[in-house]
């Protein structure tokens, strides 16, 4: 009796030490890095080849980050102490022992590695090795990567090299801590403290980028004070630059145009003005002795607001090319923004950046880099591709898409956007004929370019699981997948994500794969189906504004965009239109141009619709789009579903959150489709077919709606 009450009270015990574990708790924060034991064959294999983590280049703080990775992960996995099994080296070919065994490293390039099993004097031994420190810690973190999905392959041999050169993750972080368009609560800077005072969560945020190979930030929000070019403000970011190094990560700054008059150390931002260039130099050679290898510049000029050089009657070029004169002595770049819409341009504001900055091509200085979102609207979540991929062969262009959701559902709504960033990447220009595609403009391959890369607007903040979401971790990690290869698939990336992240069990990471890629396309169907945009209410852009018409400027309303009225709905761009098709190359433009061939994903992009007229469905239009709807919110009902019969299979406080999200999600799938259905049957004066239910409330209600508290907008 006395044994079986002491057997109890030791369990007891345990059990309290479990969970008084902070690593073992499963709140999110350990991201998809939370090496958890493995299955026991799995497990053994990795114990008997990689128990013992050597390297002969410990005084470098980049190998130094991975080897204190791998002790920090195997252990956790195997289930063993360190120091025992079989023995993995790490290095570079600084390393005797490595420089010894004729690896093949060019494959490598600068950041890459090779990961291999290899036998040395009868030993057999795992080598992973870059020809840089920092590709040597990419390979440590591919190879947990494969082993946390109890996927290691009996023999390995792995080389890889980033496609991209800059990958990088722009915060929207303002100096006060909010976060335009951020829904995970604070920014992660605590710029308050700093430089004094650092924060562990640096750490964390550096290895899980370094994890996907994500090795820059731009810190602060691109509508940028110019504070943040102050001296305090520079001390800050270099003690923020210094934790992050030797994770491979640089630091850049968003720079406010106006920065040296409202500093008050200058009469005039104009970009000739030579005083006006001496000062960016002097800013620049200040930023470089406090942070020697600074990333460089991203600026948004002229653009909703934010002052530039058209101020001075100048081009962005001029613009651009003095700031990178300023960072060029130090091998810093300038990445300019392409998004820009004009405050007095009357004409369509899907065609104004094109407009703007073809005309510009060749005339960039060699260390500008000109950043162009997904689409030439605004991250809505369905656009064409940008029609400046391909237009502009002599200026190197990278990719910019958002990661937060601003436009699709904040982080209460799973949505992963994989596909989206896949559906662009993998879209043909046809700039140099077939096979042209965005992912070819901007990995530099389709014109040479040596000044490569893609960025995210990030979806990080103080939240304990980073996101806001467990499933927007997804999102943060398929960003820096893709921009370390753009041809990945949306489909492996997600089971990449959820084996690490929750399981490696198929039968979880199945069918949450095949819920996550239907996920976006269920967005798209409750909020903007069919090619229709920019829907969302005013300012915070949460929830369904349709009706908006009475904001000052045109391209602020939704009307603006979806031009419906009693004969039918959609944007002409075509001839007959504002001629946006002819933006694209020939046979973009002659598929675009055509409503027979432009598909239904873009339909009410390009063409206005008769209400009436046949689809290939052989709905009407309108039909068609409530059935689009009506899709929308059954594919959410459906992901309802499946998380309840998945949830059992992973821990009760992700669940539960997940589960709670998607109940938002529902009812915010059903308030889009009914207030979106209200207004388009209003004006186009059509009834909803038989037997499909009509909106909860009528039109005035949705329109009353208000939500003066949603979070990310300043
Ligand atoms: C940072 C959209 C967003 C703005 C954002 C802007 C941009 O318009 O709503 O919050 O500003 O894009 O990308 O500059």
């Amino acid at each position: 009796m006395r044994l079986k009450l002491m057997a109890r009270w030791a369990a007891a015990v345990a059990m309290l030490l479990a969970f008084a574990q902070p690593a073992l708790a499963e709140d999110g924060y350990g991201l998809w890095l939370r090496y958890r034991p493995l299955a026991a064959g799995p497990a053994a294999d990795l114990a008997t080849r990689a128990g013992s983590i050597e390297t002969e280049e410990a005084a470098d703080p980049t190998i130094a980050a991975a080897v204190a990775e791998l002790r920090r992960a195997l252990p956790g996995m195997t289930g063993r102490p360190a120091g025992q099994g079989g023995t993995l080296l790490i290095g570079t070919p600084a390393s005797p022992r490595i420089a010894a065994l004729g690896l093949l490293l060019a494959r490598a390039g600068d950041d890459g590695f090779v990961i291999r099993d290899v036998t040395v004097g009868g030993r057999r031994l795992l080598v992973i090795a870059g020809n840089r420190p920092v590709g040597a810690l990419y390979g440590a973190f591919h190879f947990l990567r494969l082993a946390q999905q109890g996927a290691l392959p009996a023999r390995l041999d792995v080389a890889e090299r980033p496609r991209v050169k800059l990958r990088l993750l722009n915060h929207w972080d303002n100096l006060d801590r909010t976060v335009e368009r951020g829904y995970s609560g604070q920014s992660i800077w605590a710029w308050w403290k700093l430089p004094i005072a650092s924060d562990p969560r640096y750490v964390d945020y550096a290895r899980a980028n370094a994890s996907l190979g994500i090795n820059g930030a731009v810190l602060n929000n691109v509508n940028a004070k110019p504070d943040s070019l102050t001296p305090d403000w520079i001390a800050k970011a270099a003690k923020v630059a210094d934790v992050l190094r030797p994770y491979g990560i640089r630091v850049y700054l968003s720079a406010r145009w106006s920065a040296p008059v409202e500093l008050k150390q200058a009469k005039t931002a104009d970009p000739l003005d030579p005083a006006v260039a001496a000062w960016w130099r002097a800013k620049a050679d200040e930023i470089y002795r406090a942070i020697p290898d600074f990333g460089g510049f991203l600026v948004k000029a002229n653009s909703e607001g934010q002052p530039g050089p058209q101020d001075y009657k100048r081009t962005h070029v001029d613009g651009a090319n003095m700031l990178a004169a300023a960072v060029k002595p130090h091998g810093g770049i300038v990445m300019w923004r392409a998004f820009v819409y004009s405050d007095v341009d009357p004409d369509d504001r899907a065609k104004q950046a094109y407009d703007e900055f073809k005309p510009l091509d060749s005339r960039f200085a060699d260390n500008v880099i000109v950043q162009v979102k997904n689409g030439p609207i605004d991250f809505q979540p369905r656009e064409p591709f940008h029609p400046l991929f391909g237009a502009m062969p002599k200026t190197p262009l990278m990719l910019e898409v958002q990661i937060t959701k601003e436009y699709l559902g904040f982080a209460t709504h799973l949505a992963y956007l994989a596909p989206m960033w896949s559906e662009v990447l993998a879209a043909d220009t046809y700039a140099k004929g077939r096979g042209s595609t965005v992912a070819k403009v901007i990995d530099g391959s389709l014109e040479g370019h040596r000044l490569t890369g893609m960025a995210g607007v990030a979806n990080i903040g103080s939240d304990r699981n980073w996101s806001g979401s467990i499933f927007d971790q997804a999102n943060w990690y398929a960003f820096g997948r893709l921009a370390w290869n753009p041809d990945l698939t949306p489909q492996a990336i997600a089971g990449e994500w959820a084996r690490q992240t929750f399981t490696p069990d198929p039968a979880f990471v199945t069918p949450v794969t095949a819920m996550m890629m239907g996920s976006r396309q269920a967005v798209v169907d409750y909020m903007t189906p069919m090619g229709l945009a920019h829907l969302m209410a005013t300012g915070h852009h949460y929830g369904p504004g349709p009706w908006v018409g009475d904001l000052a400027r045109p391209e602020w309303n939704p009307t603006y965009y979806h031009r419906a009225d009693k004969d039918g709905i959609g944007f002409d761009r075509t001839r007959t239109g504002s001629n946006a098709v002819a933006q694209y190359a020939a046979p973009v433009a002659k598929r675009f141009a055509d409503k027979r061939t432009v598909g239904d994903d873009f339909l009410l992009w390009f063409h206005h619709v008769g209400w009436d007229e046949r689809q290939p469905s052989g709905r009407t239009l309108w039909e068609e789009l409530v059935s689009r709807y009506d899709r929308g919110v059954a594919t959410v009902e459906g992901m309802q579903r499946t998380w309840a019969s998945l949830a059992p299979m992973i821990d009760g406080e992700r669940a539960a959150q997940i589960a709670s999200f998607l109940v938002i999600q529902k009812e915010e799938a059903i308030w889009w489709r009914d207030a979106s259905l209200a207004y388009f049957g209003s004006v186009s004066g059509r009834k909803l077919p038989t037997g499909v239910r009509p909106p909860a409330h009528d039109l005035q209600t949705y329109e009353a709606i208000r939500h003066p508290y949603a979070p990310g907008h300043h």
